[in-house]
């Protein structure tokens, strides 16, 4: 755990079909899968959302009536920061309300609405390296800025095998191409610099955590605070500079949640 807290954007993506079998459990609220994440200025570039396999998630009921699915860790911090309610139990225990319990590869092919995607809808797909002791254990997609994104991507779509193992579905990852949102003047980067540096570096998987580290530093701060945006309403302007006004259109709409950890 870091000394300083750090400010999250919890995204709220809506599950558009819930399997029916779970409603039993879960009555009529809406369900999302909530991604916690650092760069909210990028989520015009969504293609999908990420989670792990092996990974536990749970159902949470909200305040508001909504239902989150994240870690429990999570949920608990959403409890202690007024987005959840903690029930007592006859222990005099408290916890967050828990409807359904799922692994991440029951979530996987969960079709979802991302605020500001270009897509209508996009898809849950895994993600081998993700920690379920960080953010929500849920990870929004955004290949064109993100080279631990693109080259998961880019996984699942080259890789019938893997596609097997993991009962992912052709339809879920190949129609969705990157989607350019920001622009590094004078780099060699240009628009998508999480595919020309996964690229440049020879990165053949999201597994290949060492080269994903190096290519991580490379471009990361560069897009934040040399980007320009490219889409949305604030084309033109600097990434940094809109960052804070896009975060908060999203939680006044009711599209994200603040949230620290
Ligand atoms: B960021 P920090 Cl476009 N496991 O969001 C692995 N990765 C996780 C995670 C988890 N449990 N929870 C969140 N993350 C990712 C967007 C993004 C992000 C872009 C560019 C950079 C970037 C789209 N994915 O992160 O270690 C999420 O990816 C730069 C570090 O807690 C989240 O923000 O500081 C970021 O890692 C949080 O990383």
């Amino acid at each position: 755990e870091g000394v300083n807290p750090q400010q999250y954007t919890l995204i709220k993506l809506r599950v558009k079909e819930v399997p029916s079998e779970w409603r039993a459990s879960l009555g009529d609220g809406e369900v999302f899968l909530v991604a916690a994440t650092l760069r909210p200025e990028t989520m015009y570039g969504q293609t999908n959302c990420f989670v792990l396999p092996e990974g536990d998630y749970g159902f949470f009921r909200m305040k508001s009536g909504e239902i989150f699915v994240c870690t429990r860790r999570s949920a608990l911090n959403m409890c202690y920061q007024d987005l959840g309610e903690l029930q007592e139990l006859p222990s005099g225990a408290k916890e967050p309300v828990c409807l359904l319990e799922k692994t991440g590869q029951d979530l996987v092919g969960l079709p979802l609405q991302a605020p500001l995607a270009a897509y209508d809808t996009v898809y849950a797909l895994p993600m081998l390296t993700i920690s379920m002791q960080k953010g929500t254990g849920i990870v929004t997609s955004v290949p064109a800025e993100s080279p631990d994104d693109y080259a998961c991507l880019l996984d699942w779509k080259k890789r019938a095998n893997w596609r097997e193992q993991y009962s992912v579905k052709e339809e879920w990852c190949q129609p969705f191409d990157v989607v350019e949102i920001l622009e590094i003047p004078d780099s060699q980067f240009g628009s998508t610099s999480a595919q020309a540096i996964c690229e440049q570096m020879k990165i053949e998987s999201h597994k290949d955590k060492e080269k994903l580290a190096a290519a991580k530093k490379e471009v990361y701060l560069k897009g934040f605070y040399a980007g320009v945006m490219k889409v949305g309403p604030y084309a033109g302007q600097k990434v940094e500079d809109v960052k804070p006004i896009i975060r908060q259109e999203l939680i006044d709409q009711g599209l994200a949640a603040a949230y620290w950890e």
